[in-house]
């Protein structure tokens, strides 16, 4: 006989005269409309039932409940909602203590407000990160938490969406007791019992008084609310936050709540909402690899770095801050101790920005060893290799590594364009070949691709799965190409970007376009950032293989020609007098752009920012699709994480292909059909995204198929 699914995710236990009200939902204790429907009926029962003093409530596992079911979320609503969950609770004639350990996150610290008192244990990590997912706390979180806690650390909690400890939630208020053993179900019991011989009243949080103080309350939202209209840049929640904590300084605690949720049910039926939960479980759906299934990782302790240059240095710092032990090879003493430099330089920022204490610094490179020697690496459990991006050098380290590396070592290549499979045949062990392609600086930067060749082995894989996991990082798994799923799908469209700018646009134009789009920076600010010497190295490696038919904008070479390589050379395609990092427009680019346009016979046109954000993430999209149906990316969410974590593409729209889906494949592919017509060679439809529209379909739809 089944039973009813509310009574297994919330049992019910009577301890003497104390209602315990167990919340089981692994794996994180999600809201979903069994537990609120097994919340309603513990607490109608708590006060139906005359051996009931008090109620309380707990989660069961490593939380007390994570928030919301977002899974629910945009699909049709059953009831009963959250609000009225939290309302049931609070009219409870009983009193409700919510015992809290690990997260009480979003509609879960939003229960729990909902009880009369609250008892934390010391590892609780309370918080409302709704306007991460585009939200806003929805079940009286923006009424009860100003009333508890006032309007200026409500706001707070609830704009930056950050996770707070016991002793700062206690010493707001926000919680009434903290835990003093390791038992949540222990501290709440004894501190139910407490109140129970106290006579402690029901206490209800819609009728707490921290907004009292109207006048100072009133200044705290005005001030949150001018820096938040220019911080948010176009996101569509926290202005609604704001309107919503407003409300509650000035309605009734009833009126506030309809407010709420008038403003939450706006939030929910928003793109943003829909890109940023996108994105939430894309960033871990990544993590399941069909390598990382059922496949132990070997064990890694010790890390080799190959090359103590920018990424060499950026990797090592990863490394250690990760707690683990590096090695690095340099092929002379000079450029060891340029790689250690460099090291130092990296940490010395941290420090003078007060991001790093010197003994933090010092407990780091105590773990580190630079060596001109590989034999050094004959511990290492693992070793990175960042040279010259050179096939022959590279081989040629890997020949090394070959013949000292323990058996089972991993041997990773940073490489981000070479072929790993040529360089995994150039070795006697191809199995232990795996591509670790960081992201510069690779001590900030969170994505790693991992690249994974013809013949590496799954536990070679799912080792580099784990390595991204000590180090903090979010990997995606890619297959071999030119340029992995990343930097091919941007060689794209920045090609797309440059025909535009030799068409009409200039580059200022379009890096506007892109920024009003939401990325923090545009194309041509990137290549100044990161060097127009590194792109024009690319292309020169290309000419020999370039399609003699294809279309190649020159302008990008003429000012690399004069030696203008962007910030590092106080000019790029923007000026940047005395070292400044932000640049401002060159007249003497648009020259030299005006001269290539003459020698191509182009007549300049205009271009609108529509226009522009039209063709530029058609052509992303479209070398997107490609990606996936060649198999580079495993489903559309792996390059919408590649684009989330490596390039800057806005949060709130999901990632490129999560983009594609809202704006409708038949348009995108109408668009590029259209394209086609200036130039069939760039403009060609991927067979997938064509495929895709014959089917009615979408790229979520290729989302469930690993
Ligand atoms: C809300 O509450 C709105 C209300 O105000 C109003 C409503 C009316 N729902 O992260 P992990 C899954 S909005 C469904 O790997 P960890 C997750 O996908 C919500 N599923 O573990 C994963 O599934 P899988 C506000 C959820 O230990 C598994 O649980 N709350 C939810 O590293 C394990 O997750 C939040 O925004 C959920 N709410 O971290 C909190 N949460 O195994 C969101 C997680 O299939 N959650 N899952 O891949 C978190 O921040 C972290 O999950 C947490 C645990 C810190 C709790």
């Amino acid at each position: 006989m089944s039973q009813d699914p509310s009574t297994e995710v919330v049992a019910r236990e009577l301890r003497g005269n104390i209602l315990l009200v167990m919340i089981n939902n692994p794996p994180v204790n999600a809201l979903g409309v069994a537990v609120r429907c097994g919340i309603v009926a513990a607490i109608d029962a708590a006060d139906a039932d005359p051996a009931v003093q008090a109620v309380l409530i707990i989660g069961t596992g490593r939380n007390f409940i994570a928030g919301a079911d977002i899974r629910e979320f945009g699909k049709p609503p059953l009831p009963p909602s959250l609000p009225d969950v939290c309302n049931r609770i609070e009219a409870c004639s009983k009193p409700v203590v919510a015992a809290i350990h690990g997260a009480a996150l979003g509609g879960g610290l939003e229960i729990a407000l909902a009880a009369h008192y609250r008892l934390a244990a010391t590892d609780v990590k309370l918080g409302l990160p709704e306007v991460q997912l585009g939200l806003m706390p929805g079940a009286g979180g923006t009424q009860r938490t100003p009333r508890l806690i006032g309007a200026k650390a409500a706001l707070d909690l609830m704009l930056s969406g950050r996770h707070m400890g016991a002793e700062e939630a206690h010493a707001l208020g926000l919680v009434d007791r903290l835990g003093h053993s390791n038992d949540i179900l222990a501290d709440g019991l004894a501190y139910t019992q407490e109140l129970l011989a106290t006579h402690a009243p029901v206490r209800r949080t819609r009728d707490a008084q921290a907004l009292s103080d109207r006048q100072a309350n009133r200044a705290s939202i005005e001030a949150v609310r001018a820096e938040t209209g220019k911080k948010s840049r176009g996101l569509f929640s926290p202005l609604k936050i704001v309107e919503a904590v407003e409300a509650a300084l000035d309605k009734s605690f009833d009126e506030g709540l309809r407010i709420e949720r008038e403003l939450f049910l706006q939030c929910l039926d928003s793109a943003q909402r829909a890109g940023l939960i996108h994105a939430f479980f894309a960033e871990r759906e990544v993590l399941k690899a069909p390598e990382t299934r059922n496949t132990k990782p070997r064990a890694i302790a010790h890390v080799g770095v190959v090359g103590g240059g920018t990424m060499g240095a950026g990797i090592a710092v990863a490394v250690l801050d990760a707690g683990l032990s590096v090695t690095m090879i340099e092929r002379d003493e000079a450029a060891l101790a340029r790689g250690h430099a460099h090291i130092e330089k990296v940490y010395n920022g941290l420090i003078a920005k007060g991001r790093m204490t010197t003994d933090a610094k010092a407990a780091n490179l105590a773990r580190f060893v630079g060596s001109t020697s590989y034999d050094a690496l004959a511990p290492a459990d693992i070793v990175i290799e960042a040279v010259f991006e050179d096939m022959a050098v590279k081989q040629a380290v890997f020949a090394e590594l070959d013949r000292v590396c323990k058996p089972g070592a991993v041997l990773a290549t940073n490489t981000s364009y070479l072929d790993i499979d040529v360089i995994a045949a150039s070795i006697s062990r191809p199995a232990d070949v795996v591509g670790l392609h960081f992201f510069s600086p690779a001590n900030i930067m969170k994505l790693l691709e991992i690249v994974v060749p013809a013949k590496v082995s799954a536990d070679v894989v799912a080792t580099a799965f784990e390595l991204a996991k000590k180090l903090h990082k979010v990997p995606v798994r890619a297959g071999v190409c030119d340029g992995f799923i990343g930097n091919r799908i941007l060689a794209a469209y920045r090609m797309a970007a440059d025909y535009m700018m030799e068409d009409g646009a200039s580059p200022y134009q379009i890096d506007q376009a892109v920024r009003d789009f939401g990325y923090p920076m545009g194309p041509f600010q990137v290549s100044d950032l990161a060097g127009g010497d590194i792109g024009w190295a690319t292309r020169k490696r290309k000419a020999a293989t370039r399609d003699p038919r294809a279309r190649y904008v020159q302008i990008a070479d003429r000012i690399c020609e004069r030696g203008w390589f962007g910030q590092k050379t106080g000019r790029g395609y923007y000026l940047y007098p005395e070292g400044a990092r932000t640049g401002t427009p060159d007249p003497e680019i648009e020259a030299i752009i005006d001269a290539e346009r003459a020698r191509a016979g182009i007549t300049p046109r205009s271009f609108t920012n529509e226009e522009i954000m039209r063709r530029y993430m058609a052509a992303m999209i479209n070398e997107g699709a490609n990606v996936v149906h060649q198999r580079i990316a495993l489903r559309p969410l792996d390059v919408d994480v590649t684009f989330l974590y490596g390039y800057g593409f806005p949060r709130h729209r999901g990632g490129p292909m999560k983009y594609a889906d809202t704006l409708g494949l038949p348009k995108v592919l109408a668009d590029i059909r259209e394209f086609a017509k200036e130039d069939p060679l760039f403009w060609q439809p991927s067979p997938l995204l064509v495929e895709l529209v014959e089917r009615g379909a979408n790229f979520d739809s290729l989302n469930k198929s690993e």
